[in-house]
């Protein structure tokens, strides 16, 4: 046979290569939910992990030996599948790409335990097989291979299309997406344009851009951001100023409790029937349209919002990257008006870096996992189940000097929601997820602990001198299971429906009040803080937040999602649409642009303040800004 005609041969770079593209392909569809319009979005997501993959294996071109030139190739695409994989199973879960500060969050990923076991499936070993076979071709060398050293013409034209493929990607993208890279606040449009392992190394990017943000950032930063927050500050309501005076806060962050099973059925059963009876109660007031605004952060987001009146962080938990900041918290405002604080939860003291973020906030004690007896029977999936969580805790209550703030974070309606056989007091739901199926036991059995919670308050004698403060801190059931919710709600899940799924219940509990109610005002979790301090009759007219009372006059009415979507009394700006919030019908976009605004100007305020560390230079006493030369003295 003519030799010129013959097949060219295959070197290893180039079949690894191609193994990894294609993993990576298939990942995108089989693993990640990234969904594509049209044509050029499809292009862009076939060719995005290209240039990334012509670069990093083409550093192997560069080693003289072959040896060397095999192992680094084998081990690089070990790597690179581990980093596909982690992203695999993180998404699983998560339903979201990991980003540098969650990679460190070792620690969580140990606890995981179950959830973890939940997202690992047998096949996934599959992803594996293409490194084993890299290292038979090295070994045994088959004739339709060739393993010379590149020539240096070779090596100049592999490297000129590796970055002509590079840039030919980046410009796609960015007709497909102006502004991609500086409005980083969604991730999965990251990830489609660029490609997963560009993604990672911008990324780290990012992270140290973050660490030089800290370091450059000075109190002039703060004037804009002052001049907003006090244009933004509301009011409180005077006629709830103090009516709980020198009563002892419970705070009960229920977790994963959305919402919608509220005064709702499943199956003909009533899924949380202590809560709906809450609804009704005389002495409680209960919101009807309430949102967390959490991120990655999930219940750690919850609680830095809780206590600073501040957002996360867009990417990572900000309990983890800035657990360094100065903060001026609401238990550093109670400590100094005389209460006692703790937070309470029967979990490893260093889950979502609690034990440092604590110490940060200045309570004055974390009941953790050492401080319970988690007795036979008493754990399931996490952990130590709420009902004896709640029974204890009301104990460590008992012996708190009053009046005090206690924080309470439930942990067994937590995904994968597993119960024990005793504790199932309503059957599963019949959808295609088990997890949702699951879903409506946990939170029955949550409903049930706050029941026994009640009474255990009551007999304790702390019942009458506290109020009880209840919110959900984040969803539960992620968009992964939008067909099960669409079954369940008999409704198509709109990203409109999402961002009202998003929802969770707030009730405000006072013995003793007489004039409960119902109120459907927009609210969310940044007005917590502020609402808290109201009640309490305690003066926070200068701290440098952006939630506002939620019984104030002046509330807005609004409430900002952590990614930019936003929702007021009239309309709902999600998945880049205006809908028009009561009826859930498209309406022009020119309807939402002032919420849009308004977000996008408060979420950047927010991350000045957060990743310039600029509370340092800010006193919240009697909102001076104050010079770097003071603070560095
Ligand atoms: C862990 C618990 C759960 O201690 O608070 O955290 P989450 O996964 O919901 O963020
Ligand atoms: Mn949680």
């Amino acid at each position: 046979m003519d030799k010129r005609w013959s097949m060219p041969k295959l070197s290893l770079v180039i079949i690894a290569i191609a193994f990894l593209w294609i993993k990576t392909f298939i990942a995108y569809h089989a693993s990640f939910n990234i969904s594509t319009d049209n044509f050029m979005q499809d292009l862009i997501l076939f060719i995005n992990p290209v240039s990334f993959l012509l670069l990093i294996f083409g550093v192997s071109l560069l080693f003289k030996k072959e040896k060397t030139r095999n192992i680094y190739v084998i081990v690089t695409s070990f790597i690179l599948t581990g980093i596909l994989f982690a992203n695999m199973v993180f998404y699983r879960f998560f339903n979201d790409f990991i980003t540098l500060p969650v990679l460190f969050q070792t620690n969580n990923f140990g606890d995981l335990g179950g959830s973890a076991m939940e997202n690992i499936y047998v096949t996934d070993a599959l992803y594996f097989v293409d490194v084993l076979i890299l290292i038979v071709l090295a070994k045994y060398k088959p004739t339709f291979m060739v393993f010379n050293e590149p020539t240096k013409l070779k090596r100049r034209a592999y490297f000129l299309v590796a970055i002509a493929t590079f840039f030919l990607n980046l410009g796609l993208a960015e007709t497909e997406r102006p502004q991609l890279l500086t409005r980083t606040f969604d991730r999965e449009m990251l990830v489609k344009n660029i490609g997963t392992y560009n993604y990672h190394i911008y990324d780290v990017y990012l992270q140290s851009k973050q660490s030089a943000q800290r370091a450059l950032a000075d109190s002039n930063a703060l004037t804009d951001v002052h001049n907003y927050v006090e244009a933004n500050r509301a009011e409180p309501n005077s006629e709830f100023t103090g009516i709980a005076e020198g009563k002892n806060v419970i705070i009960v962050e229920l977790e994963s409790v959305q919402d919608f099973v509220i005064n709702n059925e499943m199956n003909g059963e009533v899924i949380t029937p202590f809560l709906n009876e809450l609804t009704q109660d005389e002495d409680t007031i209960y919101f009807d349209q309430f949102y967390h605004q959490t991120e990655q952060g999930k219940t750690s987001d919850a609680e830095f919002i809780l206590d600073n009146s501040l957002y996360g962080t867009p990417r990572g938990a900000v309990f983890f990257t800035h657990s360094g900041n100065e903060y001026q918290t609401m238990s550093h405002q109670l400590n100094d008006e005389g209460y006692f604080t703790a937070a309470m939860h029967a979990n490893n003291k260093s889950f979502w870096n609690r034990d440092i973020m604590y110490e940060n906030f200045t309570y004055d004690r974390f009941y953790d996992l050492q401080d319970y007896v988690v007795g036979e029977g008493d754990a399931v999936n996490w952990g130590m189940k709420d009902i004896p969580f709640f029974e204890q805790s009301v104990d460590h209550m008992t012996e708190m000097e009053q009046p005090f703030f206690s924080k309470m974070i439930t942990l067994t309606n937590h995904h994968p929601f597993y119960l024990d056989e005793e504790d199932k007091m309503i059957e599963e739901y019949d959808s295609n997820s088990g997890t949702l199926n699951r879903y409506f036991q946990t939170v029955r059995y949550t409903d049930e602990s706050v029941k026994l919670l009640f009474e255990d308050l009551k007999e304790s004698g702390l019942y009458e001198d506290s109020i009880i403060i209840m919110y959900g801190d984040h969803y539960g059931i992620s968009e992964n299971h939008n067909t099960a919710m669409s079954q369940y709600l008999e409704r198509e899940i709109t990203p409109y429906e999402s961002a009202e799924l998003q929802q969770v219940p707030f009730f405000v509990h006072m013995p003793g009040y007489g004039e409960g109610e119902t109120i459907s005002k927009v609210t969310g979790q940044i007005d917590l803080k502020p609402t808290i301090l109201n009640l309490l009759g305690i003066e926070d007219k200068e701290s440098m937040q952006f939630g506002q009372d939620v019984f104030s006059e002046e509330n807005d009415n609004m409430t900002i999602f952590r990614d930019g979507r936003v929702v007021s009394d009239e309309f709902v700006y999600a998945g880049e649409i205006c809908w028009d919030k009561e009826s859930g019908e498209e309406v022009d976009k020119e309807n939402c642009r002032s919420i849009i605004d308004k977000a996008k100007d408060e979420l950047a305020f927010n991350d000045e303040i957060i990743y310039g560390d600029l509370l340092r230079f800010y006193d919240n006493k009697n909102g001076k800004l104050l010079e770097n030369e003071i603070i560095e003295e």
